[in-house]
């Protein structure tokens, strides 16, 4: 017998750390406001409200760059034990209408309320009422996308944001996975985007017609899922225990990198981002070790690691080295991070300061 359909919510707050500040300082209403660090200090927004977004401010944009763009923000430093602890009660509200919630961030979470009895069992009004909880409890605004697997309701979360909600039906399913945007789809990025396009891919309807072996030539393992992505079929589980194994970003390049100082400047680059979704990750986990993650031009992959003892730019650098060592061919991507102790292990293991704390979800 086949599973039954299974019904999905994917709820992420709208604009999350800068709706908490603007609420709890009425004066900010109706004005750009951002959360981030100082233009004069290399600093970066990690958000900003919708007023903000109409001069085109976003998410890990240089503070200089929104400023001149934009001169009468308002920049926060930011509070995280304050968005922490709204975040923690949010999700009490999910677990009072099923016990399969999985936090993706602070601000985000699938929910799978296949069983969920309450509002008739319509997963659609389910996620109207929390939707409507949150605002009353917290005076903040959330958006929802309801569809039978994880990938169509995050995909549909951000259809109708903010303060907004999208449903795809399953007899839906197929006409709005051939319409959508390859770009929407979660993990590609403007590199893989900008070669889906030069292979005539735009749309996930394009993307059906590739066989699986063709679009595992092209991109890898990553190839095997966008072949079922294209056709909206996702079987990940909710998963409930989704206490975080690691934490890492990455990039794929424009054009192959070569030697050592080519890689090292991007991988500079690259540690002010993991360092920000360090800070929104809400796992206490001490870490266990460090590591570098290189795909090659041949779509190899080599991971370097060495166990964890400080966190800084520096302690990434002979992780390069011997990493370019294992191939002469150019490296197409970088990516750095951590990986988490398992909390049955070394309960006294060291943890890590303060400003390196949580998320981040990688679909490759
Ligand atoms: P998002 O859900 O990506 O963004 P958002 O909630 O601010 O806005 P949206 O309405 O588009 O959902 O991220 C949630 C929080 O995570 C965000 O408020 C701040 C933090 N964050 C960072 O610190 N750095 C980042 O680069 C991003 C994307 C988010
Ligand atoms: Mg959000």
């Amino acid at each position: 017998m086949s599973d039954p359909v299974r019904k999905i919510i994917h709820i992420d707050m709208d604009c999350f750390y800068a709706a908490i500040e603007v609420r709890d300082a009425p004066a900010l209403k109706d004005k750009p406001v951002a959360v981030g660090g100082r233009p004069d200090r290399r600093g970066v927004l990690s958000t900003c409200n919708y007023e903000a977004r109409k001069y085109g401010l976003h998410s890990a944009m240089p503070s200089s760059q929104a400023v001149r763009l934009c001169p009468s923000l308002i920049i926060l430093p930011g509070n995280m034990s304050k968005y922490r602890g709204v975040s923690h009660q949010i999700r009490e509200t999910f677990h009072d209408f099923t016990p399969l919630v999985e936090p993706l961030s602070l601000d985000e979470a699938f929910l799978d309320v296949t069983e969920t009895k309450e509002c008739q069992g319509s997963a659609t009004l389910i996620a109207a009422e929390i939707r409507r909880r949150i605002f009353e409890e917290h005076q903040l605004t959330a958006s929802a996308g309801i569809a039978p697997n994880k990938f169509l309701a995050k995909v549909a979360s951000d259809w109708r944001k903010p303060n907004g909600q999208f449903v795809i039906t399953p007899p839906e399913v197929a006409d709005f996975v051939r319409a959508l945007p390859i770009k929407k789809i979660p993990g590609v990025g403007r590199v893989t985007a900008q070669k889906m396009s030069t292979l005539g891919m735009h749309t996930c309807g394009d993307m059906e017609a590739w066989s699986k072996v063709s679009l595992r030539e092209q991109f890898g393992k990553f190839g095997e899922r966008l072949y079922s992505l294209c056709r909206g079929v996702d079987n990940r589980a909710v998963q409930v225990d989704s206490r975080r194994k690691s934490l890492s970003v990455e990039t794929t390049y424009p054009e192959d990198l070569f030697g050592f100082d080519a890689c090292w400047r991007a991988l500079e680059d690259l540690y002010p981002q993991f360092t920000r979704r360090f800070e929104n990750v809400d796992s206490t986990l001490p870490v266990k070790s460090i590591f570098i993650k290189m795909r090659f031009s041949d779509f190899s992959i080599t991971t370097i690691q060495k166990p964890f003892k400080t966190l800084s730019p520096e302690v990434f650098r002979p992780l390069c080295r011997e990493g370019l060592k294992r191939s002469t061919l150019g490296v197409r991507l970088l990516g750095l991070g951590v990986h988490f102790q398992d909390e049955k292990t070394q309960p006294d293991a060291l943890q890590l300061p303060l400003p390196f704390k949580e998320h981040f979800v990688e679909y490759d």
